[in-house]
């Protein structure tokens, strides 16, 4: 068991990817069940709040690129899942902890789409923060996850240019699509700025997984880069992001931001956001008419594997 331990420390150290093959600590397989799960819940669900605007599309080249989107979010939760079993849990009973309420997702998918400019912010600000957040996970330290990463976070990127490019293109339209435009990046800043956890001081996790190299910087950190990266492109947008303290800091090489409110993020995690019980109820009920594509598939293994034996 010691030499596992120093074999699994020396992995860590010099950096090298721990494959599910290898001895691992129970703590740092239950930390990495617990983030892939969420990670790949938060992209199912995530598929709720765009999926609501499939068939009110303003034209059929957006109705195309929102349905390729919300389907490679589909693909992402795959990957994700595949990822969570190569630890040797099941996707079916991730699936069920989701629907019972005791694994989490995304706090921003709590929040409700109101306009198509939401299409427009969630691929610019909601993509560009998991982008921000997700990059590092590239280089995380279990191998399935982290090569999970790589695929994932291209398509985040193609994602993140299609938002861009809608808010441009209403930006350049009537004073109508603008103020649309305007009144979604209102609603959508701050719970993005909550994407990345809580305040460094009260994440209870990170400390242990950044020395395991899991994560590779602190919420904060990530959340300070994504609104360094944000302002420019809010300028050049021609929007105005709703927190009047935001400036340029010349001592620090960073912007300024107002604070979160953190109020707000607890009570969203504690289920209370405006949304949680409908995309729960709506996860629930996909799951349970979809009982029968899953009878239809084990009946057919089970017929494929004994014809291989027989
Ligand atoms: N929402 O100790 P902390 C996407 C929980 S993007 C809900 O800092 P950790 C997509 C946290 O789980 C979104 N819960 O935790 C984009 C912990 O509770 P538990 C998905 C949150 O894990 C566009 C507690 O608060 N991305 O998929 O070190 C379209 C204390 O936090 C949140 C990922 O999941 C939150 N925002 O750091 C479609 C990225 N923040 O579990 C889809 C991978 C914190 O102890 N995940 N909590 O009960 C991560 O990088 C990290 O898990 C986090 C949190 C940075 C999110």
């Amino acid at each position: 068991m010691d030499d596992l331990q120093t074999r699994f420390d020396e992995t860590i150290a010099a950096d090298q990817r721990i494959e599910p093959r290898d001895w691992m600590p129970e703590a740092y397989r239950k930390t990495l069940v617990r983030q892939i799960a969420q990670h790949a819940h938060s992209e199912i669900i995530g598929m709720q709040p765009e999926g609501n605007w499939l068939l009110r599309a303003p034209s059929l080249r957006r109705k195309a690129i929102l349905l390729a989107k919300v389907q490679d979010e589909a693909g992402h939760g795959m990957y994700l899942y595949s990822a969570a079993e190569t630890l040797g849990v099941d996707r079916a009973d991730l699936t069920e902890m989701l629907i019972e309420g005791r694994q989490r997702y995304s706090s921003i998918f709590n929040y409700p789409t109101l306009s198509y400019a939401d299409i427009g912010v969630i691929g610019w600000l909601v993509d560009g923060a998991a982008i921000c957040n997700q990059v590092p996970l590239c280089r995380c330290s279990y191998g399935p996850y982290a090569r999970a990463m790589i695929r994932i976070c291209k398509e985040e990127s193609f994602h993140q240019r299609q938002g861009y490019e809608l808010l441009l293109a209403m930006m350049r339209g009537t004073d109508a699509q603008r103020a649309m435009v305007q009144e979604s990046v209102d609603r959508w800043w701050w719970p993005s700025l909550m994407m990345f956890g809580p305040p460094d001081g009260d994440s209870p996790n990170t400390q242990q997984s950044m020395a395991w190299n899991i994560k590779r910087h602190t919420n904060d950190e990530l959340r300070q880069r994504f609104v360094d990266m944000t302002v420019p492109q809010a300028e050049a947008l021609g929007v105005t992001l709703p927190d009047p303290e935001i400036r340029w800091n010349e001592e620090r090489q960073a912007h300024d931001y107002g604070e979160v409110d953190w109020t707000e993020f607890k009570a969203v995690l504690a289920g209370a956001g405006p949304c949680n019980a409908q995309r729960i109820a709506h996860r629930r009920r996909a799951h349970e008419n979809g009982a029968w594509v899953r009878e239809a598939a084990t009946a057919y293994a089970e017929k494929q594997s004994r014809k291989v034996a027989a």
